[in-house]
This record gives structure tokens, sequence and C-alpha cells, in this order.
């Protein structure tokens, strides 16, 4: 091929055919890059798996790019000359290639944004920079939804995401008459022998290379390859989206809450590693999810719940993310600071519920959201973590992991770091909240009714502490204000016996 006319750069979570920058790609004149750098998989130690799955669904994108005609330029992690960044690798391109433009769809993370704007000044030619419309709503969009308003509610911003796409509306009207289902849904889990199981993926030859690949460069990276069985190519992710939506949905509503020891998928779907990487379409699932209710395939508080998530608060996070970078990677509205417990990064802790959550995370690199939020993020809040850590970790462990979504989750929803601008109120719960919502309690080393003493759940020693230790600033928070005077009514000696009893729990961490 002669110089390319542009040179469009492809990202590893920008594995989309419809993605801006190839809308208008010419094959015979423009040339696609894509690389696997050093620099992404270990600015954080990612998970192996997340790694593995990445460069995989990397090389079998570029694949279907070659069948479609388009001339890649992709660069293995183990070739020679391979400089190990983005930039490193687009400034190899440029000089080999000499295009006359460089063509990119925005990065999903401000880290990423900074190197892309720094481009066009460092290499010397023009660098277009589009716009992601895999996402529902534009900068601008959720920019102008978000001012003037005091406090932003994910609620509101999803009526007027259902507005706009049309999903579950009758005219005006949402379906049922109501926006959200939530109080038809949160019910304990049971066992259930015969619930399907989701789909896993036999490694194929590019995928068992990536395996060695990974195991060789990341040994030293959290979690194991063994039973990898990622979807690696769109076919099979969209395997999964539809195994979701016949064998999940129906009930995904009433065990959306629930956590089993045995089963760490439960009616989840497992789509969230393959929409953010862009195998999935996040309206073609929602669609798909409305279909299934108006044949009478699932009922409306499923689908409800399963399209408020994604045109609600995958949105919403997303929205928020890119109004408050780089500032709120720095929120920490409690000044937290202790650091990140070990078992974190082994689940080697006589605590059941933490043990089983990130075991579950360490063996798939994933657990469902009720997990991360009430058991590993509302351990972290309670124990007064650094939040800085606890956002690290959660970008190492989960597959699904990428700054846009993960941090204001975890900053805002779970650590609650930036004093109440996602969420209404922090997520701490008791040990009876993770009792009633799962089977752990039971074959735990502590006892979840016992609220102080050694043999006391840690959740309940630490919950009134939290509590106390952070009076002035929860005064603040409007739905917290019964908790606030229950503890304001305790006597000086009780509230001093509940201090010092976390203290002695958190001095064993
Ligand atoms: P399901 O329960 O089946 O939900 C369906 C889809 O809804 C998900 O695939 C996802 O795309 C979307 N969704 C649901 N909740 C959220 C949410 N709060 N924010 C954004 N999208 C949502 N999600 C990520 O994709 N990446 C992360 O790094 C991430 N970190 C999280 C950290 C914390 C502390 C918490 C509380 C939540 C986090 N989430 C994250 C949101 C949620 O936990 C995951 O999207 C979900 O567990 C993925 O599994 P699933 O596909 O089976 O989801
Ligand atoms: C997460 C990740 C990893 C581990 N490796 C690569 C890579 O080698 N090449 C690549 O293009 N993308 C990778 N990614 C995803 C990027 O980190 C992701 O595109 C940015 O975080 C988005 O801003
Ligand atoms: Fe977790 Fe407490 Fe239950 Fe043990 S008793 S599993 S620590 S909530």
């Amino acid at each position: 091929m002669a110089e390319p006319r542009t040179l469009i750069l492809i990202l590893g979570d920008q594995l989309s055919l419809s993605l801006s920058s190839l809308k208008d790609a010419d094959p015979a004149r423009d040339r696609v890059l894509m690389c696997e750098v050093a620099e992404e998989a270990t600015y954080v130690r990612h998970h192996k798996r997340k790694i593995a799955f990445i460069f995989s669904a990397m090389r079998h994108f570029a694949e279907e790019l070659r069948q479609k005609g388009f001339d890649v330029r992709y660069t293995r992690l183990d070739d020679e000359g391979n400089a190990g960044s983005f930039g490193g690798e687009v400034e190899r391109a440029i000089a080999a290639l000499r295009p006359q433009r460089l063509r990119v769809t925005e990065a999903g993370e401000w880290r990423v944004m900074e190197m892309i704007r720094s481009w066009e000044a460092l290499f010397g030619l023009p660098v277009e920079v589009l716009p992601d419309d895999r996402f529902l709503c534009s900068h601008a969009q959720f920019q102008s939804w978000a001012e003037g308003r005091a406090s932003l509610r994910m609620e509101y911003f999803y009526r007027e995401m259902r507005r706009r796409t049309g999903l579950l509306m009758r005219g005006d009207e949402p379906e049922g008459r109501r926006w959200n289902f939530d109080a038809d849904n949160r019910q304990k889990a049971e066992r259930d022998l015969f619930r399907p199981s989701h789909a896993q993926f036999a490694p194929d030859a590019i995928t068992l290379k990536v395996l060695e690949l990974v195991e060789r460069r990341f040994s030293n990276h959290i979690g194991s390859l063994e039973g990898f069985g990622f979807a690696v190519t769109r076919a099979d992710a969209q395997t999964v989206a539809d195994g979701f939506i016949r064998d999940f949905l129906p009930e995904f509503g009433i065990k959306q809450d629930a956590m089993l020891s045995a089963d760490p998928f439960l009616n989840h779907s497992l789509v969230s590693f393959y929409i953010n990487i862009g195998f999935l379409d996040p309206l073609d699932l929602c669609r798909a999810a409305e279909r299934a209710y108006h044949e009478g395939l699932a009922p409306l508080n499923s689908v409800e719940g399963f399209i408020r998530q994604i045109i609600g608060w995958r949105e919403f996070v997303r929205g928020v993310y890119w109004m408050t970078m780089p500032d709120y990677a720095q929120s920490n509205f409690f000044d937290a600071a202790r650091p990140l417990p070990d078992f974190y990064w082994t689940g080697d802790t006589q605590m059941n519920c933490l043990s089983i959550t990130i075991k579950d995370t360490i063996r798939h690199a994933y657990a469902h959201h009720i997990q991360r939020l009430m058991v590993t993020g509302n351990f972290a809040m309670l124990a007064g973590i650094d939040p800085r850590q606890v956002h690290e970790w959660y970008l190492e462990v989960y597959a699904d992991a990428y700054e846009w979504v993960e941090l204001p989750n975890v900053l805002g929803m779970s650590q609650f770091a930036d004093g109440g601008l996602l969420a209404s109120k922090p997520y701490a719960a008791s040990g009876a909240y993770i009792d009633r919502m799962s089977d752990y309690c039971g074959d735990c080393r502590y006892d979840v009714t016992a609220k102080t003493g050694p043999d006391a759940c840690p959740f309940n020693r630490l919950y009134w502490d939290f509590i106390g230790r952070n009076i002035d600033r929860l005064g603040r928070v409007p739905r917290l204000q019964p908790v606030v005077r229950n503890w304001s009514r305790m006597s000086a000696d009780r509230q001093a016996l509940l201090r010092r009893d976390a203290q002695d729990f958190l001095d064993t961490l």
C-alpha cells in the first residue's frame, strides 16, 4: 500500500465495527493501528485474566477487520521493537507509514485522553479525536442535564434516558406506570441445582498463544489463567447475551441483590466485559430485553431493572466521570487513610463473606454488584481504608474495570468519597444486611447477631465506629439523619465502648 491517508488507532476497549473512527474509513486508503503495550498492562497490575481477555479479543478483532479488507498494523506485546506505550507505538507507526493524519475515537480514560491530546504537537501531524457514540448520552448532553443541579441523582437521569430512547415507554408514560420496580426485587437466593450455567468458551489457537504470553510476562499479577473461558469474539459475546435473555433475565430482578457461596454468577448477565470492550452494543441489549418483555418471556421488574443498569447507571457514572475528572480521583470525604488489608489480595480471612467474595474475584476476575458494593466496598468504607488504594484494587482485579466506570462506582457509590455527588447516602451496613441477602454467615467463624467482642461480626463492630468517627460529616447527609440521631442518643459510655471495641478489631488488620 502507498502512504496511507489516515492512520486509525483502535484501543483495546474500542473493538466495535461501528466505532466512530471506522465509520468513514476506506480500507483501500486508510490503515488501522492496534498495539499491545506493556504500559497499559502494568500502570496498575491488572488481573492475568483481564490482560489475556483483552489481548485475545484485540487479536480476534484485528482478524475480523482484515477479513473486511482493512490493512491492520498490529503490534504484539513480544514483537521486536515494541515501544511499550501507546505514544511510542503511534510514533513508530507514523515514522514507518507516513500518514497524513491520525484518527482516534476518544479514549474512555482521562489518563489516555491526556496522552492523545499531546500527540499533535509531539508528532507534528493532525490528530482527529471523534466522540465515542457507543454511549447513549454525549458529554454535552450530560453536562446540560447536570447543569444547575445541586446533587446528581441517577433516578432522574434515568427517566430522561427512558424518554430519549423510548425504552419501556407507552407514550409519555413508563410501562407499568412506574419508572422503577426495585421494590419488587431484592429477594434472598436459594440454591438451585437446575439453574442453567453461564456460557464458557474453550480457548482457540489465538487464545492459547495469548495465555502462554500472559503467564510468561505477568506471572506476578493477581489471579490464574486456569479454566479461562471468556468470549473473545463478537459472535461468542453475542452467545452470552442471547443466553442471558433466554435463561437468566426472567429472574434477574428478584435475584439481583442475592449472594450465594456456591454460585458467584446467579442470574447476572456477565455482559459488562463485552459491552465495555465494544463487542456488545448497550442499546441492542436493552432492546432485546424489552422484546423479551413484550413477548411475555420476562417480567417487567426484571427487564426494567436490567435496562436501568445499562441506560441508567452505566451512562450516569460515565457522565459523572468526565464532568469531574481529574479532581474526582482525589476525593476523600472521610479523610480515610488506613492501608488496604493484605487479605484483599488472597481472600485469607476468617470473615466468610469477604473470603468468598475475594476468592471469587481472584478466580474469575468477576464478582457481582452486591458483592462489590456491600462486601468488599462496605468493609473498606467502614474500616476507613484509603480510597485511592481501594480504587486501584478494583481497577486491577476486575476484567470489566476501566477507570471511567470503576472510579465513580468505587469512590462515589461504594466509598462515598465524593461526599454525596453520586449517591444520596453511604452504602454502609452491618452484618445483618449480609445475613439477610446471603448464605455466608451460617458458615462464618463470627457471630452475626453479636454486636461487640472478639466473636462478634466485624461489620457490626465497625458500623457504629464508622458513624461515630464521621459524625460531623454525616450530619450533613440528609438521608442518614435517623442513624446520626441514634448515635447521638447513646450514652457517652456506650459510644466509648463501641469505639474501643472497633479499634481492637482494626488493630488486628
Ligand atoms: P449485571 O448485574 O448483569 O448488570 C447488567 C449490566 O448493567 C452490567 O453488565 C453493566 O454494564 C451495567 N451496570 C450495572 N450496574 C452498573 C453500575 N453501577 N455502573 C455501570 N454499569 C453498571 N462495572 C463495570 O463495568 N466495571 C467496573 O469496573 C465496575 N466496578 C464497580 C465497582 C464497584 C465498587 C461497584 C459497586 C460496582 C462496579 N461496577 C462496575 C458495576 C457492576 O458491579 C458491574 O457492572 C456488574 O457487576 C457487571 O456484571 P454483570 O455484567 O453480570 O452485571
Ligand atoms: C486494559 C488494557 C490492557 C491491559 N492492555 C491494552 C493494550 O495493550 N492495548 C490497548 O490498546 N489497550 C489495552 N487495554 C485497554 C486500554 O487500557 C483502554 O483502551 C484505555 O484504558 C481506554 O482509555
Ligand atoms: Fe461476614 Fe459478619 Fe456474616 Fe461473617 S458474620 S459472613 S463477617 S457478615
